[in-house]
């Protein structure tokens, strides 16, 4: 099953990096068609102007509504079915490996990318009369425009999609997906300058090597996130040992 992915932006030079690697992969084997626009085409006017400056005062300019309204006209007709609208905002929801996996079975997304000080919240307004319409946040700081943030956003979301990546398992057990961060990992040689793998995992005893990566995950968890450690049902802790 494709997912579609649109993305509205001033730069659409940054969203060369969707060319690339596995996301460009799953392109080519047609598991995921991404239509970049350029906002400006949806302007009249010589200069092919997006922005003006704040009502009410402030710094910087403001993007104004009409190009996104004709975007969307365009884009996500008002008869048909309509995708997700999401926009990338430092004063959106945080984005989290569970928004990630429910975007996932989601057929369509569409990406709004705001620069300058941001959207016309009237775009944001209307857009919702439309489609379902989230604005998300990376995290606490200031990016230049959203453009970075969808290129997070659709790796975190696409590499979830069945198809795109190799190996489905891989997606179970990493960082994020259980609430802890992952064990640390190890690959040949079993020793390289001083450094020993632990012994535990050339052990060949399953049982031992699933407690020791559940331990790890709780200590490395408690020292770096304590925040997510604090979150975590303390049935998980010794879920294995029970089992
Ligand atoms: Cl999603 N967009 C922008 N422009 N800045 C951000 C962000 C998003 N998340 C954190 N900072």
């Amino acid at each position: 099953p494709a997912m579609r992915i649109d993305v509205v932006t001033v730069f659409p030079e940054y969203l060369q990096a969707l060319d690339l690697s596995l996301i460009g992969r799953a392109r080519k084997r047609g598991r995921l068609d991404v239509r970049v626009h350029q906002l400006r085409e949806w302007t009249h006017d010589v200069h092919r102007t997006v922005d003006d400056s704040p009502y009410g005062g402030g710094p910087g300019m403001i993007m104004r509504p009409e190009p996104w309204g004709e975007a969307f006209d365009a884009l996500a007709p008002a008869e048909g079915p309509v995708p997700h609208l999401l926009v990338p905002s430092p004063a959106g929801v945080p984005f989290t490996q569970r928004m990630a996996e429910q975007l996932s079975t989601e057929p369509w997304l569409m990406f709004a990318c705001g620069r300058y000080e941001g959207i016309d919240q009237r775009v944001i307004e209307h857009a919702a009369t439309r489609m379902p319409v989230t604005e998300v946040s990376l995290g606490d700081y200031v990016l230049f425009g959203g453009e970075v943030a969808v290129l997070v956003i659709a790796e975190a979301v696409t590499r979830l999609v069945p198809g795109v990546l190799g190996n489905a398992e891989s997606i179970v057990e990493e960082s994020h997906t259980t609430g802890l961060l992952e064990a640390p990992l190890y690959t040949k040689p079993a020793e390289w300058r001083g450094h020993e793998v632990p012994e535990v995992l050339v052990s060949g005893h399953h049982a031992k090597i699933v407690r020791w990566k559940r331990d790890q995950a709780l200590l490395r968890t408690a020292r770096t996130r304590p925040d997510l450690l604090a979150a975590t049902p303390v049935g998980e802790f010794d879920k294995h040992d029970r089992a």
